[in-house]
């Protein structure tokens, strides 16, 4: 990975474990860890951006097992083993096509964040790499979805099991958004975010 690093551990409730929660900039295709999660769509049957990416490097075997998940509702999340990538799972989020922000969308994005960490505790994973859902091809504005994204880990980590969260970001502009979200990460009343 090039570029920055930016770790901060965040306190979520009653658990002894504190998750960490980094942000990245990079290609999510390259991490080594247990589940990375791909800005699909409700085909689930492949596309461009990171999808496209996702696809060419696990491999064509990754196609044939998403013909056989039957599509995915927008803001649900489906598991895929990995195949050629160096990630054990790739979980597909469909994420809702940003419409003025007046059609649910932000619940819709923080649905996917918390399928996703459903699927991590069913699948036992302890690391998992996000990208920036529906903030591509789908045009939803990068700070809101950055902020709806940050929330929606914090909210829903602690019952998950995972202990490490990489929010890989694309571009520069996308990493700013999460070093600020991630160095606001103690604040009691995170509406200022
Ligand atoms: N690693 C990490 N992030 C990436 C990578 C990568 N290799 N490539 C792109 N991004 P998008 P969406 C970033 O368009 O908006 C597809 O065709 C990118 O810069 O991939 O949810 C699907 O099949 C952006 O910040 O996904 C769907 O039809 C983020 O990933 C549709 O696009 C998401 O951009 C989904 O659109």
């Amino acid at each position: 990975m090039r570029g920055r690093i930016m770790i901060v551990r965040v306190f979520v409730g009653s658990t002894q474990t504190m998750p960490e929660l980094k942000a990245v900039l990079g290609d999510i295709t390259q991490l080594s860890v247990d589940a990375i999660v791909n800005a699909a769509n409700t085909s689930l049957l492949g596309g461009g951006g990171v999808d496209g990416a996702i696809h060419r490097a696990a491999g064509p075997e990754l196609l044939e097992a998403c013909k056989k998940l039957g599509g995915c509702a927008t803001g649900d999340a489906k598991a895929t083993p990995g195949f050629r990538l160096p990630a054990k799972w790739v979980f597909h989020a469909a994420g809702p096509v940003w419409r003025g922000g007046g059609h649910n969308e932000e619940a819709l994005l923080t649905s996917c964040y918390r399928r996703c960490l459903e699927l991590a505790r069913e699948h036992g994973v302890r690391s998992i790499a996000f990208p920036a859902i529906s903030t591509g091809a789908y045009g939803f504005p990068q700070r809101c979805a950055a902020v709806t994204a940050f929330r929606a880990v914090k909210a829903h980590i602690a019952p998950s099991g995972v202990e490490t969260v990489h929010f890989v970001c694309f571009d520069p502009t996308t990493l700013a958004l999460y070093e600020q979200l991630l160095s606001s990460a103690g604040m009691e009343d995170d509406d200022q975010l």
